[in-house]
């Protein structure tokens, strides 16, 4: 079975098609070239044609690409890759549960740092606590990243705060849309939740065997695309720039800055990290309601501390440390 950081054949003839861009290739130099039949050549087209890739098929002049789809194909994925580890190893489904699920899988079967698990749809994509994430099919980004930091778990969520990071910039530079982040791992835009990310870890007392990061960005979602009651708590990148963008161009700016701030915050430490993530962020020095597990506190959120917790300036003058809930 072709392993998944593989090209296969039909990989390579799209990118030889790709290089001709206007012109034709001919079967026969396909034949030659991978040493198989014509017939066998056109079996590959043919399953190219079946991913949705527009080849037109000319007799006496051989193949030309017209179209590639609008999908999350590996081929279209590696094509703007430029990054060493993360996303060479690539799972890539029309369909998924929850590829924060696949992936765990796959890091406890010894998949290396920075395999990706990307899918057009999730039927089950969840948020923390077990919460709902909606990813309908062919609108977002919904994908999932393993990687073996070697921390403690008690530094788990510091990789909430990379990917958070990593996707705030990405969407600036891709977009010029203005995203914020709001503690602890959700991404804004013009006050609506636009991307979540789910940290999952596999770990012993005292080290992070794998962890994976869960990322969900509504990329093209329409108003009516989302159920009902989110409508108007969440937004997408196209609703709020008036157009369409391109989910693979997205992509590979984002696993791209993943990579480089996930460098970053193994060589400098989470103290420089949080830094930079407070200067991106909605919420600080902003007047904040915190529901925690089974206590509500509102404040000024004034700092993230070393160990990532939201302080808060309580009514009082009290400074509040909050290491898990949700801000409003
Ligand atoms: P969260 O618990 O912070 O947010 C979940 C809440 O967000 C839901 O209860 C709902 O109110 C709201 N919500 C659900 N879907 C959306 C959406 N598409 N846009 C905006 N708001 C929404 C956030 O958890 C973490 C989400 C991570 C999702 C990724 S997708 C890839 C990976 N696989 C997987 O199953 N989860 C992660």
């Amino acid at each position: 079975m072709k392993k998944p950081g593989e090209i296969d054949t039909g990989e390579k003839i799209l990118k030889l098609l790709r290089a001709e861009k206007e012109s034709y290739l001919s079967g026969e130099d396909l034949s030659r070239k991978f040493k198989m039949t014509r017939a066998a050549v056109w079996k590959h087209i043919h399953a190219l044609i079946g991913q949705g890739y527009g080849i037109e098929s000319c007799p006496h002049k051989g193949y030309r690409l017209l179209s590639v789809p609008d999908k999350l194909l590996p081929a279209e994925i590696r094509q703007g890759l430029k990054t060493k580890y993360m996303a060479r190893e690539l799972y890539c489904y029309n369909e998924s549960g929850s590829t924060n699920e696949t992936a765990m899988k796959l890091a406890g079967e010894k998949a290396p740092a920075g395999t990706v698990v990307i899918t057009e749809k999730q039927t089950a994509g969840k948020g923390r606590l077990n919460r709902n994430w909606s990813s309908p099919a062919g609108l977002g980004l919904w994908f999932s990243v393993i990687l073996r930091p070697g921390i403690s778990p008690k530094r788990a969520a510091d990789l909430t705060f990379v990917a958070g990071l990593a996707v705030v910039k990405a969407i600036r530079s891709f977009t010029g849309l203005e995203a914020g982040l709001k503690w602890p791992n959700d991404i804004y835009i013009n006050g609506k939740k636009a991307c979540g990310i789910l940290t999952e870890i596999n770990a012993d007392s005292d080290i992070v065997k794998y962890l994976v990061l869960g990322i969900g960005i509504n990329v093209n979602t329409g108003k009516t695309d989302f159920p009902e009651e989110l409508r108007t708590r969440a937004t997408s990148l196209a609703l709020e720039a008036g157009k369409k963008l391109s989910r693979l161009g997205l992509l590979n700016v984002l696993i791209a800055e993943l990579e480089k701030q996930y460098e970053i915050y193994k060589k400098k430490g989470f103290p420089v990290f949080a830094a930079e993530w407070k200067k991106n962020s909605v919420i600080m020095n902003k007047r904040v309601k915190v529901k925690g597990l089974t206590e509500t506190f509102e404040g000024i959120a004034v700092d993230i501390d070393p160990d990532g917790a939201l302080v808060l300036r309580l009514n009082s003058g009290e400074l509040k440390r909050i290491y898990s809930g949700d801000v409003s």
